[in-house]
């Protein structure tokens, strides 16, 4: 277990440490950095010093700043007028880019410690809550860290929030909402089919006359449009799209306060690049559905005529790996803008962003490569056979040759060049074979079950920064794997110098994930588990064909020197 990362230990304190993070950010923020060598406190009203640990993110002396306004003060008057109001200056610094997810963390672990110590002297006072949701990831969707930042994001600003979990369906929703009492239901998923259960959830409430419930929405693979116009054109109650947990948060406020309905009408500003718009799209599933049909119109890819021998038949498993050689296949831009959101201060410049991102997130790179060396343990099962095209279909064949073991059904681009996987290989006419990879990776469930530990604990900060850290090393052990795959076809001919080149795709082939757009469709995670069976390396699919552990990726590995990435239109 890592240093700093204990299961039952504290956190060091940020305070009397320098922490080039917060030195750095200080730089760029309204957010002072506390010196090593003053008291930050010193000369502050018991309000302001409270505040300060808030907005701040410091725990050290927290309690007896506490105890000092308890003379003056009841735990709810702390509670509601002097921490939340710090917390409240946090979301506007947070909404103003003037603070980094990261620190708004930090923040809501001092609040989190705050009520912890608060609550114990505290008499419930009937009507003194704020508002309450039941927060839940829809069924079949393991994805948890989308809806648990929305859960710390709410529960330390004030709203009590009953979070049941990931893979709940609809039952269990509706159970624990009548049971709790909440006002609110929050559903999270990741994939585009989540998207369709919720409209399914949303039809159950209707049938079982519980649309009373006002329910926010959130996810990746969500839309706003899809939300606010096809969902609330099928729900009788009222239904919001959050893009983010600040929006999560502004939502709770105006249906606490009762004033949804002037928000229901608005047109908040769409900020989605043209990528997302399009990978967001929930038609996706439906669309390529209709377009699985083969019309005899063929793109203009022509089939490698002689094609990589097999290296050998059926699937292997691989786990020795060196971590820090692994690190190495992280895309930082990933990890740090992508997973810990650090975003470009307002008039930085493009340059000094990349710059100052190396700076001041670099350490807690550094950090955490070392302290979860022992946690990650990446595994791998990978797999060649012999393979050969038919119209959209890609047959897979047993180790003799011309049996067919399973195919797969692409969808082919309506226009332009008309694009399907299955050009990529000799069709079945020519009574050849080609040979074709797959590949499933994961660094194991121990980075799961640290990530639930530290979020329990409070530790929301590092809580990100692990999630962040496990899952793009996933991305990186896919990406380092399929490099071997390269050397091990024969097709390393066209390996860039630079990673910065490998993670744009620019070498022999590509690597495709079901579920993107080329091969969205995710039941064929499970013709990839009957070849390569990774059950022995731990990995497990879900109902709604989810990779069990999170931290997992997996792909169809094409040779062909044409084959890059491809949307279906
Ligand atoms: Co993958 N992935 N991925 N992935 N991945 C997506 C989601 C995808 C859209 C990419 C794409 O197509 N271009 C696509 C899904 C499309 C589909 O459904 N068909 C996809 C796919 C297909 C897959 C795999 C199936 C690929 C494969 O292996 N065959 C696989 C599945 C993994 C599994 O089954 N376990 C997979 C794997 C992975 C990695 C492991 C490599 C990695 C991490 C995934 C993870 O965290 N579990 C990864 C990543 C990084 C992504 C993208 C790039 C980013 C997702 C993310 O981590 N976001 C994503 C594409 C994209 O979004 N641009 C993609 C950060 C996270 C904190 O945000 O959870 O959305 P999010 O939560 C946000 C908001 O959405 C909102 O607030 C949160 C905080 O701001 N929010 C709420 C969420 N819930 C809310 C609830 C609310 C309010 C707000 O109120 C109730």
């Amino acid at each position: 277990m890592p240093d700093s990362i204990q299961p039952n230990g504290d956190q060091p304190e940020m305070v009397c440490v320098y922490d080039p993070l917060i030195e750095l950010m200080a730089r760029f923020e309204n957010v002072k950095a506390s010196s090593s060598s003053t008291n930050p406190f010193e000369g502050l009203s018991v309000e302001d010093r409270l505040k300060k640990h808030i907005i701040d993110g410091i725990k050290k002396n927290l309690d007896e700043h506490l105890g000092d306004a308890l003379r003056s003060y009841t735990p709810l008057q702390i509670i509601n007028d002097i921490l939340l109001d710090g917390m409240k200056t946090v979301g506007e610094l947070f909404g103003s880019g003037k603070m980094q997810l990261p620190f708004v963390l930090q923040s809501a672990e001092v609040m989190k410690a705050a009520v912890k110590q608060l609550e114990p002297l505290m008499e419930k006072v009937e009507g003194s809550e704020k508002g309450s949701i039941l927060l839940a990831t829809v069924s079949g969707d393991v994805h948890d860290i989308g809806k648990n930042l929305v859960d710390i994001i709410l529960s330390n600003n004030g709203y009590r929030v009953v979070n049941i979990g990931i893979k709940q369906p609809i039952n269990t929703i509706v159970d624990k909402t009548l049971e709790s009492g909440c006002q609110v239901i929050g559903l999270s998923g990741l994939l585009v089919k989540s998207t369709l259960i919720m409209r399914d959830n949303l039809l159950e409430l209707n049938t079982r006359g519980l649309s009373g419930y006002p329910v926010i929405l959130g996810g990746a693979a969500l839309t706003r449009a899809y939300v606010e116009e096809d969902l609330r054109a099928i729900y009788d109650g009222r239904v919001f799209y959050a893009q983010d947990a600040f929006e999560g948060l502004r939502l709770m406020g105006k249906l606490s306060s009762g004033t949804t309905a002037t928000l229901e009408k608005s047109t908040l500003a769409l900020e989605l690049d043209e990528e997302t718009v399009r990978v967001k799209s929930h038609r996706t599933d439906e669309l390529e559905k209709a377009l699985y049909v083969f019309d005899g119109t063929k793109s203009d890819v022509v089939p490698v005529s002689n094609p990589p021998a097999l290296p050998f038949y059926g699937a292997r498993r691989h786990q020795k790996f060196d971590i820090f050689e692994l690190y190495k296949y992280i895309n930082p831009i990933a990890l740090f803008r992508g997973q810990w959101q650090f975003k470009r201060p307002e008039g930085m410049g493009n340059i000094e962003f990349t710059q100052w991102l190396e700076q001041s997130a670099g350490p807690i790179y550094d950090r955490l490569k070392r302290e979860l060396a022992s946690v990650l343990k990446p595994k791998v099962k990978w797999g060649y056979f012999p393979c050969s095209s038919s119209g959209n279909d890609l047959i897979i064949y047993r180790d003799d040759l011309k049996t067919e073991w399973l195919r797969f059904n692409f969808p082919r681009q309506r226009d332009g060049r008309r694009l399907c996987l299955a050009d990529f290989f000799l069709p079945s006419e020519t009574h050849a074979t080609d040979t074709v990879g797959f590949q499933i990776v994961t660094v194991g469930s121990d980075a799961t079950a640290l990530e639930k530990e530290l979020f329990a604990k409070g530790d929301f900060q590092d809580y990100l920064f692990v999630h962040g850290m496990s899952v793009e090393t996933a991305e990186a052990l896919a990406e380092y794997w399929h490099r071997q795959v390269r050397s091990e076809m024969g097709i390393a001919d066209q390996e860039p110098d630079e990673m910065r080149l490998l993670f744009s795709a620019k070498y022999h082939g590509a690597r495709y994930s079901f579920g993107y757009p080329a091969c969205p469709n995710l039941e064929d995670q499970a013709k990839l588990f009957e070849l390569l069976s990774p059950q022995d390396i731990g990995l497990e699919l879900s109902e709604e064909f989810m990779l069990i552990p999170e931290q997992s990726t997996s792909a169809i590995i094409v040779h062909h020197p044409d084959a890059k990435y491809f949307n279906i239109r």
